[in-house]
């Protein structure tokens, strides 16, 4: 399980990459969602669903 666990944290290093203007970071730092999907309740582009942080939507809408 150690191995698994560095082998995800070295992927997450070599797939990071930036995001278009128009789209923000997931927190996981791999993936994108666009901003017109923040705090919509859609997790379809997160998988940690922090585009749906209740803290950070909490306050808007
Ligand atoms: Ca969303």
């Amino acid at each position: 399980m150690v191995s698994l666990h560095i082998y995800f944290n070295l992927t997450l290093q070599s797939t990071a990459q930036t995001c278009p203007s128009t789209h923000a970071k997931c927190r996981d730092g791999i993936q994108c969602f666009p901003l017109q999907s923040l705090c919509d309740g859609d997790t379809t582009y997160c998988r940690d669903q922090s585009d749906e942080d209740p803290d950070f939507c909490r306050g808007k809408g």
